[in-house]
């Protein structure tokens, strides 16, 4: 096993700034750059030392610290060398470490990945690393941090144990029938309870996704509602042109925000409206794109809207996403329960922001799985493989609810990584950086 080397903070100047090298090599390297280290280290002490180049000359004095394996990061030999947080320093020292015979550069998350080859943690556990490193907002260091401590795998756990002792159950009944008779009874009740289980797990991962990406939030409606006046008050910044002529926003503008912890796209679009030129038709074109993939569509209506209007806007984008607001209720107050806003006096646009988070179910982020789409893509197999197995139990054979239960199985193994294959390691771990 090689040892491997690299600087493990980020590329900026800062106070401190880390090297670490793990494997075999890892202590003689050390000892290349910090020679006054005594012969027997005392595990997770921290040394004083100077750090020499190759000729000698003092480069710079930090710290050193020994994680003999397997009690490290990784399970093999672990040192830090903490030094000035000085990228050229940091580069001449590393160098100087990479000159040890078996000691090369770190692929990116390759310290990460040996922790996980090691059996040192679970692969949802690794992954909460790369997530933790590149969170944007509250919500993503909360979720990350939630998946780091093992709560997405003692959920998962809490799925396969069972199902793997009816899988156990279910294949008795196939090869001793007479022996095993009635060992499947209770199948339909312990599918119904895994299914249960894996649907409400699907539920957080889903809102776990949308913590992860961030949400798309787009505010539609006819011209001059004052869609961009709301947009440039809800971003904070008169980002969008505001005009009494109608069809002044054509492209989509969209601007980053935080709503309670939780990152958010909030796009501004061209005004719905029928008889468009032909520059404003391709913006309405547009519209309806944003309106596609947002995960909340903001309907901004003009007071005197008729019902036909409102119906016709209504079907650009189905209920459960949508959220309707009177405009300028400055100039006139809301007439039906749904809340007025003003973006011209900030009237009504803490409620809003309160709306749009409570409906993005941002601030119970610590209720939610930091997951990513692979996640999410293997608990739909999972739920999928349950429901048929379900139907299969009322209207086949045992062999297939069994088949079905074992696709289950193997789809949850995949999460925590029991089952993974190299070309997937290799897929999650190149989403990390070098020094990870
Ligand atoms: N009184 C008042 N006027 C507004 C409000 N919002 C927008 N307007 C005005 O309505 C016109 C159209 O606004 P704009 O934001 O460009 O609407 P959009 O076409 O929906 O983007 C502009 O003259 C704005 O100043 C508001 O909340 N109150
Ligand atoms: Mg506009």
């Amino acid at each position: 096993m090689s040892t491997i080397a690299a600087i493990a903070t980020g590329p900026a100047a800062g106070g401190i700034g880390i090297i670490r090298l793990s494997g075999p090599a890892a202590l003689t390297a050390a000892r290349r750059v910090a020679r006054a280290l005594p012969q027997e280290l005392t595990p997770r002490h921290a040394y004083f030392t100077r750090f020499r180049d190759a000729s000698g000359a003092v480069l710079d004095e930090g710290l050193a610290l020994f994680f003999p394996g397997p009690h490290s990061f990784t399970g093999e030999d672990v040192i830090e060398l903490h030094a000035h947080g000085a990228p050229r320093l940091l580069s001449l020292l590393l160098a100087e470490l990479l000159r040890e015979p078996g000691v090369r550069l770190a692929t990116p998350g390759e310290f990460t990945r040996r922790a996980f080859l090691s059996g040192r943690i679970e692969l949802s556990r690794a992954e909460a690393v790369a997530e933790l490193v590149a969170a944007e907002s509250e919500a993503q260091v909360r979720a990350a941090a939630a998946q780091l401590t093992g709560e997405l795998n003692a959920r998962l756990e809490a799925v396969h144990a069972p199902l793997l002792e009816l899988q156990a159950d279910l294949e008795g009944s196939l090869d001793f029938p007479e022996e095993a008779e009635g060992a499947d009874a209770d199948a339909g009740s312990r599918l119904d309870e895994a299914l249960g289980a894996v649907r409400a797990l699907l539920a957080d991962a889903r809102r776990g996704a949308l913590i992860r990406r961030g949400a798309r939030v787009v505010l539609y409606g006819p011209v001059n509602a004052g869609k961009s006046t709301l947009f440039n008050a809800l971003a904070g910044a008169a980002r969008a042109l505001v005009d009494p002529e109608p069809g002044t926003t054509r492209d989509t503008l969209e601007a980053r925000l935080e709503l309670d912890g939780l990152a958010l796209t909030l796009v501004d679009t061209a005004g719905l409206r029928d008889d468009a030129g032909r520059l404003e038709a391709m913006g309405i074109a547009r519209t309806r794109e944003a309106l596609v993939g947002a995960d909340l569509a903001v309907l901004v209506l003009p007071h005197d809207a008729t019902a036909d209007q409102r119906a016709a806007w209504r079907a650009e984008c189905d209920d459960a996403r949508r959220v309707e607001v009177w405009a300028k209720a400055d100039l006139h107050p809301p007439h039906d329960g749904r809340p007025g806003v003003s973006g011209l006096t900030g009237l009504g646009l803490d409620e809003l922001r309160q709306h749009l988070a409570a409906r993005l179910g941002a601030g119970e982020a610590s209720a939610v799985l930091a997951t990513s789409e692979r996640h999410l893509a293997a608990l739909e197999l999972v739920e999928g493989a349950l429901t048929r197995a379900r139907a299969a139990l009322e209207v086949s054979t045992l062999e297939v609810v069994a088949g079905e239960v074992g696709l289950a199985l193997h789809a949850l193994a995949e999460v925590t990584g029991e089952d993974v294959s190299e070309a997937l390691l290799d897929s999650i771990f190149a989403r990390f950086c070098i020094g990870k």
